[in-house]
């Protein structure tokens, strides 16, 4: 069994091949695109046993999606194909200042998935089961789902990342539903500015207050620094990088922190090895890629300690 399971919707991925506005480019790049997927393929370049799971359209682009995620080393055994519905795209589309994204998601195969998604074996086979809080926005079925994960008796700790999608659903409605689901999860990863838009709070310190129940929340202060709030306080500031593209840069972050927490690690070395795996990712348009050189991010993290994997 996978040492982590990551359940969440993936979709193909369409991006112009030069950083260039969807409108004018001419040549495009097709890959798998899910922040959850995007984790689980962090985790296994990291050495880990980790599944991936959701629901895909029985068409090419489905079976293309779940063949690139195993190819990865990440095991695809538990997808579900929905007959009925489509496998969901979206489009990155590269601004001046920054990069946009286009669903076209809305009745997704995945969108599809419900409370009796999963039996509580599988569910309890993993010592982690991550989900984000896009799948809540996804439909009333996945918000269902994602509450039974939450409230049912469990063995498998759950990390949550809040994954506040703005082009999903509006801050009013997300707001006090993701603050409720994250009160329920043992680990929470928020942005600081994701949290001043859903919640109004300003310091790391008042997100902990806001959610007092998880074991640990980890706070990412952008380029700044990261924040584990548990039993104690740990602060780690950010490897300086030049951004190339910030998308994907929270899935990166997750992953490095919870290959931290399945190894034992403290709480320093997890935000550490979350702010490298983020700044290698922050450094390329690729969601998920190969894992940094030892050697380059010794030169540009600065931490004293490089025996990080
Ligand atoms: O974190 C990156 C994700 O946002 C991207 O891969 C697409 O899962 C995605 C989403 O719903 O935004």
């Amino acid at each position: 069994a996978p040492e982590v399971l990551c359940l969440g919707e993936t979709m193909s991925l369409v991006a112009p091949a030069a950083p260039v506005p969807l409108e004018q480019a001419a040549t495009f790049t097709l890959s798998a695109g899910g922040a959850e997927s995007n984790v689980a393929i962090h985790l296994a370049a990291l050495g880990h046993r980790v599944g991936w799971v959701s629901r895909v359209g029985d068409d090419p682009l489905g079976r293309r999606m779940v063949a690139a995620i195993a190819a990865a080393g990440v095991d695809t055994g538990l997808v579900e194909v929905c007959p009925d519905a489509p496998t969901g795209v979206y489009f990155k589309d590269p601004g001046p200042s920054a990069t946009k994204v286009h669903y076209y998601r809305a009745g997704s195969a995945a969108s599809t998935m419900d409370e009796n998604f999963l039996g509580d074996e599988q569910l309890d086979a993993p010592r982690l089961l991550h989900i984000s809080g896009i799948t809540p926005a996804l439909s009333a079925s996945c918000e269902r789902l994602v509450r039974r994960l939450l409230t049912r008796e469990r063995r498998a700790r759950i990390t949550f990342d809040v994954n506040y999608r703005p082009a999903l659903w509006p801050v009013e409605q997300a707001g006090p539903l993701l603050r409720e689901l994250a009160q329920l999860a043992d680990v929470v990863f928020v942005g600081l500015d994701e949290a001043t838009t859903l919640w109004g709070v300003e310091t790391a310190e008042d997100v902990r207050k806001l959610l007092d129940q998880p074991s640990a929340v980890v706070v990412k202060d952008g380029a700044d620094a990261a924040y584990a709030l548990g039993a104690e306080t740990v602060i780690v500031p950010a490897p300086k990088v030049q951004v190339v593209e910030p998308v994907g840069a929270g899935d990166a972050f997750a992953a490095g922190y919870l290959s931290g927490v399945l190894r034992g690690e403290d709480g320093v070395r997890c935000l550490r090895l979350g702010h490298i795996l983020a700044a290698h990712s922050l450094l390329s348009t690729e969601d998920h890629m190969a894992l940094p050189d030892r050697a380059a991010v010794a030169e540009w993290s600065g931490y004293d300690d490089q025996q990080w994997c």
